[in-house]
Formats: structure tokens, C-alpha cells, sequence
């Protein structure tokens, strides 16, 4: 592999949203997180445990054996039968000790149990449940005697508690076949004073807990303003705790990541899959299962090889994220054989190998590396780097494509320290290794370097936007200050000889900008691209004489799974509203909403909008698409960049939801600013429509009858034309 290719790629990353997850709760400083995620970070690894009373029936029910811990869901079993479970739950071979040691010696550093899952049953003896383990024949507080054990062999004890809750008779909604359990009654802020109560006997009587790992968060009954006094409630009781981002509705899918700073959670939750790289300065944990259940499923034997699961661990470390791998105990109290065999196969590998996990961060090759994986140590100003190694190369050479560090020594971790033989060929390191693989599940070679890591990747060009209206900054980076970044505004391919980049650019026309790693003098990397476009504003709507304040609104009904054409439907609704913000009625299931009015922008510039809805949206200016937000998800943010010229522009935005929760935000900021609230002076309908439609409105000013209405109201040249333009 030579990194002195000139070939030309495109590195532009545009508008670069960080994933901040809540570090501003309860006023905690970043050195303060730093602190109370500190055990968490250098733990890396840790084994969850799914038990409960679906145990008993361990994933069979009628004719189908593919059932776990929602089979009270997917079997569609009545409450009454479901109970009868409790009777049978006697799992007198549970041994909490045992299970801590095979934790412990599997390498794990924390144990995260389900306190009480999805249907309800709680693990522990609850004082606000009679759903619990106190009501089956074992009447022992399963969660006391773990903790104890974890406390005495230094685990860290931490819960995993469902929100969602199939069992309490306030817990809203319903699954829709339990027809014999009417809704009618139930009382949501009762099921969350439940909720509150059972979590602060969860962190009362146990003594410290490393994590609460919320989970069920996504029904549409649960919001930000029960997210974030439940995250609270966990930092008050216990200030040190970690809480998941489940505790809140940030997540965005099973990738598990929380990418708007306004919700709640200390690390993101991907489930059952690995990002496909790290992100820098983000916590995040990857849970997964070593079958295909979580709960016991006594046929299932699809178990992941131990090779496969080492592999797996050291791909999350690489990435800088943690491991949560699940046991399914059976209702006996034993963890499955096939789960022990690979415990201890792990712990083998961890035991000699431990060093290269924990307390690493992710490793240096973004781009990876093609026979393995690699971690990191920083050991005082040097750094230790992990090499691990799946495919041993046939010549037994193995070459780390451009680093550009001195070395200091490299050995096998596993090995009898006795140093390997390191070679440089231009940018490559070369090591001889051994001829035979010493483990064949993944060798470490620990290779000690001088200083911080040097890679050699091409430097990285970011800017706001692409395009703009008068002025752009662009950013050039590369991975390490060891480097020196060369670059070229015509269009050449930089030399040793283009101009050094030390601050960011500023550009004032359409350019392309070129850049390339230099170290000591020569040039390591491929030439980096990217093309930045000035553009003409978009013209201001002419002859807005006279406006009312705020905008119109058209409500429409229908099922959609995507925005419909909603200039060939007749409206339901007429109204106005001060801007692009939801009122109660404006949230009903089934329904579409188009907001339409005039947009004031002071300057002439390139301004970002950020659209965010559940389900989708859509925002055109100047009947021109700017923002596709489109199609069935859950709350999402979407953004796109309109050069526009100072004055009106016509602004329509198109939202429908189909069921669930509902949203509908709109940011703006000009391109390179953070993008903020919209205020109710840049909007306007033309002609003070909204009043003319009659309905009540909280935009346009009250007025009582026979008092001037807004000056120039009904003069606006062009109606006809703008009317079309904003969607009539
Ligand atoms: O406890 C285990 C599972 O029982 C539980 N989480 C793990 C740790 C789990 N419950 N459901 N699921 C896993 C899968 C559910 C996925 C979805 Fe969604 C919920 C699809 C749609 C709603 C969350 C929100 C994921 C995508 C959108």
C-alpha cells in the first residue's frame, strides 16, 4: 500500500453535527463526566443478564419455539395466564457468587441485570410491586445477593429497567390484541410515580450502582419531559451513576447514538450491531446477544463462535466503545452451557491479552487496517499501540501502512518479551513476526512508538456548507501536529513547494481547494478535494407592502407514509399560527399540516435550516425543495443551506403524522452559525390571511372590532404569483 498516490478524492464533511449526549446535566463540568465515566471507559467489558419469568417457558408456546423475554408479547399470552408463571419460578440452582465469578474471570468488569423487563416482573423485592420475586416460591431478592457478590469481587452492580411495561394496570399504551385489559382508567403520571418508585429503591437499597440501563423508551407515551426528571432522579440518589440515552427519547435506532445535545443519557446504546467507526469524544456501548435471544430459548443453539465474540470485543475497543454481552440464565438458575464454554474462552484470551483492552482508546487507522484491528495506550508521551491480529500474513510480515512514528520495540503481547525485528520501507512499518499464528482467535503485538501516533491519511476539508453567498470558511485537518498540511486554491495538486496551511481559509470565490499531508518534508498522504461554490442569492419576494404577522396554516386528513401531494387535497383546517411550532390540535394521528407564509432574512447570505419531525417534512423556499425530512421515523433532523437575498421569501413547510409521537422544529442560522429559533418578527402571511379565515389566532395581534387593522393589509403587488409560490 504506498500513500504517495495523487489520486484525487473528496473528503468534504459537511456540516458536522457533534453527538453530544447530555453533558450539561445538573451542571456537571466535561472534567466532572470525565471523572464519574472513568471506571466505565477503562472497563470495556461487561455481561448483561436477561431473567425473568419468561425463563420458565423458555421460548416455546402453542407451536412455536422462537419466543424469549417478549413472549408475553409475541405469544400474545392473557395477563391471568401470564402470572401463573410466578408459581413456577424457583430457580433453586442460582448461585449468585458463581455467576460473579464467571463474569469476573470471563474478563467482564461489570454485571448489568434486569431488575424488571418488559413484562413487568421484578427481580428484587419491590415494596410498590407484588409482581416481583417476593411472589414466587424462591422469595429471595435475587438483586441483594448479586450485588453483595459484585461488591466482594470489585464488579460494578448496575440495572437494567424497563420503561415500557406490559404488567402495570397505568402503563399506557396497550398492546393492541389485549382486548380483555381495556385502557380505560389507566393513569400514565401514576405509572411514572411507579416508575420513580421501584428506580429509587433500585438505587437505595443496594448499595452503589455502576448504571441504570433504561430501555422501552421509544412508545410514543414517553417524552423529554419524563426523560429528563428520570435521568435527574438517578443523578440525585446517586450522583457517580452512568445513565444510558434510553432513559430518554434521543436515541436514533438500533445505531443507538444520540445526536441532539438536548436529551438525556451519558452513552449511546447500539444494539446487536458495531458502528462502523468509532466517534471521537463519544461514549458508547454495543450490547449483543451470543445467540439470537436475549431471555433463555432452550432450542436456540445458534450460539457465535468464542473466536467470533474475542474478534468482537477487540473490534468495539478499537473503535473506543464498550462491550455488553448478554447471558440468558435458564429458570433453574444456571447460565447455558454453551455461554460458560465461551465465557472461559474469553477469559483465557482477556487474561493474557487484557492489557490491550482495558483502559484503551480507539486506535489511530480510521480507514482500518486489513488483517486486524488496533487499540491504544498513551504510556507518558509515548504510546503503546495493540496491534491485533486476525489474518496472520503467510510470510509472516506484517505491515502497518503509513505510520510515521519512530519506534521504540515491538514484542507479542502473549510472548516471552524477546523483541520482534521492525523495518521501515519509506511510509510502511514492516514487523517480523513469528511464522505460526501464537493464538489463532486474534495475536496481539504490543509496539511501542515515540510521541502520539503519526498516521498518514489525507488531510480532512470541512466548511459550514458548500456553497455560499460572501464569504466561506474552510478547515483543514490532519490526525496528528506532527504532520504539516499543504494546499492549493487553482486547482493544482500541492507540492512541497504550495503554502503551508495554518488557519482556516477564507474564500470569497467559487474555489477548489486541494490538500496533502507533508511529514518531514515529504508528501504522505493522497490530495484531498473538495469544491466550494459561490452562488447567487435567491431574489427577495418583490412588493411585500404590508404583512400579518405569523403564518397559515392548512390541516388535512388522511394515512400517509409520505407526504402526500397536498395541492390536489381539500384542507379540514384553516388557522394561523406564530410559527413552525405544534399546537395540541396540530398533533393528532393521521393528519398533514402546511405552514405557509413569508420568511425575513436581514442579509444577503447562505443560510442553514434544520428541520427536524416524527413523522416527516418537508421545508421549500421560494418553492424550492431546501429540506427532505420525508418518510415514517421517529423524531429526526435534517438540514440543508438556501442562498437567500435580504427580504421576504416565500417559506412553506409540509409535515404529516401518521400515528405516534409528533414533532415539527425548524432552526436557522446563517451558514457557519449554530442554527436557532426562528423569531416571530422574520415571519409573516402576506395580506393578514390568517385573520381572513376566521379562526382564532395566538399569531396575529387580538383586535377588537372597529380598530385599524395592520397598515397596508391587502396591499401586496403580485398576490396571484406569490400565492402560488407558497402553496395555495
Ligand atoms: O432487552 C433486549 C430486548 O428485549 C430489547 N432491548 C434489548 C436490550 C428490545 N426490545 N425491542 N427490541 C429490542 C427491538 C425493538 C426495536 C424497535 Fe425501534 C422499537 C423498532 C421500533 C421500535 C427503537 C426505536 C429501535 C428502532 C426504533
Amino acid at each position: 500500500m504506498t500513500h504517495q498516490s495523487t489520486s484525487t478524492r473528496a473528503r468534504l464533511h459537511l456540516l458536522l453535527i457533534p453527538c453530544l449526549l447530555g453533558t450539561a446535566a445538573l451542571g456537571e463540568t466535561p472534567a466532572e463526566k470525565d471523572q464519574r465515566m472513568a471506571w466505565w471507559r477503562e472497563a470495556r467489558f461487561g455481561m448483561f443478564i436477561h431473567w425473568g419469568l419468561y425463563a420458565v417457558p423458555a421460548g416455546e408456546w402453542g407451536n412455536r419455539r422462537d419466543h424469549a423475554e417478549w413472549i408475553r408479547t409475541t405469544a400474545q399470552i392473557p395477563l391471568k395466564q401470564y402470572d401463573q408463571f410466578l408459581a413456577q419460578f424457583n430457580p433453586v440452582k442460582f448461585d449468585a457468587d458463581a455467576w460473579v465469578r464467571m463474569a469476573k474471570d470471563a474478563g467482564m468488569r461489570y454485571i448489568v441485570i434486569t431488575s424488571k423487563h418488559h413484562d413487568g416482573f421484578a427481580l428484587f423485592d419491590s415494596q410498590v410491586s407484588d409482581f416481583d420475586v417476593m411472589a414466587t416460591p424462591f422469595k429471595r431478592d435475587i438483586l441483594k445477593e448479586l450485588s453483595e457478590a459484585c461488591r466482594k469481587h470489585g464488579l460494578k452492580m448496575c440495572w437494567y429497567h424497563s420503561i415500557m411495561d406490559w404488567h402495570h394496570p397505568d402503563y399506557l399504551p396497550r398492546r393492541e390484541w389485549e382486548t380483555d385489559r381495556p385502557a380505560a382508567g389507566a393513569d400514565f403520571k401514576k405509572f411514572t410515580e411507579y416508575l420513580h418508585a421501584q428506580v429509587t429503591e433500585l438505587l437505595t437499597n443496594y448499595g452503589p450502582i455502576g448504571v441504570l440501563w433504561f430501555d422501552g423508551e421509544w412508545e410514543a407515551t414517553w417524552s423529554h419531559e419524563y426523560g429528563q426528571p428520570l435521568y435527574d432522579l438517578c443523578r440525585k440518589l446517586q450522583p457517580g451513576v452512568i445513565v444510558n440515552n434510553r432513559v430518554d427519547k434521543g436515541r436514533g435506532g438500533m445505531a443507538g447514538l444520540t445526536e441532539d445535545a438536548k436529551y438525556a443519557g451519558d452513552f449511546g446504546t447500539p444494539e446487536q450491531e458495531v458502528p462502523r467507526t468509532g466517534i471521537p469524544g463519544v461514549d458508547w456501548e454495543s450490547c449483543m446477544t451470543m445467540n439470537d435471544h436475549w431471555g433463555y430459548n432452550k432450542n436456540d443453539k445458534n450460539f457465535k463462535s468464542s473466536r467470533e465474540l474475542i474478534r468482537l470485543l477487540v473490534d468495539i475497543a478499537s473503535k473506543g466503545g464498550n462491550f455488553l454481552l448478554n447471558i440468558g440464565p435458564t429458570a433453574e438458575g444456571e447460565f447455558p452451557a454453551e455461554s460458560v464454554e465461551r465465557l472461559a474462552a474469553m477469559g483465557r484470551w482477556m487474561k493474557i491479552n487484557g492489557d490491550a483492552i482495558y483502559g484503551t482508546t480507539a486506535g489511530p487507522f480510521t480507514e482500518g487496517l486489513p488483517w486486524g484491528r488496533c487499540t491504544a495506550k498513551a504510556m507518558g508521551g509515548d504510546t503503546r499501540l495493540f496491534l491485533h491480529v486476525f489474518d496472520w500474513p503467510a510470510d509472516a510480515k506484517l505491515t502497518l501502512g503509513g505510520l510515521g512514528n519512530d519506534m521504540k520495540g515491538a514484542r507479542v503481547l502473549a510472548g516471552n518479551g524477546e523483541p520482534l525485528r521492525t523495518e521501515r520501507k519509506e511510509s510502511d512499518l514492516v514487523i517480523h513476526l513469528p511464522a505460526q499464528m501464537p493464538d489463532a482467535d486474534c495475536t496481539v503485538i504490543a509496539l511501542d512508538v515515540v510521541g502520539r501516533p503519526i498516521v498518514y491519511e489525507s488531510p480532512k476539508i470541512s466548511a459550514p456548507a458548500d456553497i455560499f453567498v460572501n464569504t466561506l470558511t474552510v478547515e483543514i485537518k490532519v490526525n496528528s501536529a506532527e504532520m504539516e498540511i499543504r494546499c492549493t486554491q487553482d486547482g493544482s495538486e500541492p507540492t512541497a513547494n504550495s503554502a503551508v496551511y495554518k488557519s482556516p481559509l477564507r474564500l470569497s470565490d467559487t474555489t477548489t481547494v486541494k490538500a496533502r499531508a507533508f511529514h518531514r518534508g515529504k508528501a504522505v498522504s493522497s490530495v484531498a478535494a473538495a469544491e466550494f461554490k459561490k452562488v447567487p442569492a435567491w431574489p427577495a419576494v418583490e412588493g411585500v407592502a404590508g404583512t400579518g404577522r405569523g403564518l397559515r396554516l392548512r390541516t388535512y386528513t388522511g394515512e400517509w407514509d409520505r407526504l402526500p401531494d397536498f395541492a390536489a387535497l381539500t384542507p379540514t383546517r384553516k388557522a394561523a399560527r406564530a410559527g413552525i411550532e405544534l399546537e395540541k390540535e396540530d398533533r393528532a394521528e393521521r393528519q398533514g399540516l402546511v405552514f405557509a407564509g413569508l420568511l425575513r432574512v436581514a442579509t444577503n447570505d447562505a443560510y442553514v435550516f434544520a428541520l427536524t419531525s416524527d413523522d416527516g417534512s418537508r421545508l421549500y423556499i421560494d418553492d424550492k425543495l431546501v429540506v427532505d425530512n420525508d418518510g415514517l421515523h421517529e423524531a429526526q433532523e435534517k438540514r440543508g443551506v438556501a442562498p437567500l437575498a435580504a427580504g421576504h421569501h416565500a417559506l412553506r413547510v409540509e409535515y404529516f403524522n401518521k400515528t405516534g409521537g409528533s414533532e415539527l422544529k425548524l432552526l436557522m442560522a446563517p451558514v457557519g452559525a449554530t442554527p436557532g429559533p426562528i423569531s416571530p418578527e422574520q415571519l409573516a402571511s402576506p395580506m393578514g390571511e390568517a385573520r381572513k379565515d376566521g379562526e382564532s389566532s395566538k399569531a396575529s395581534e387580538p383586535k377588537k372590532d372597529g380598530e385599524p387593522k395592520n397598515a397596508g393589509e391587502g396591499s401586496i403587488s403580485g398576490a396571484g404569483k406569490k400565492e402560488r409560490g407558497i402553496g395555495s
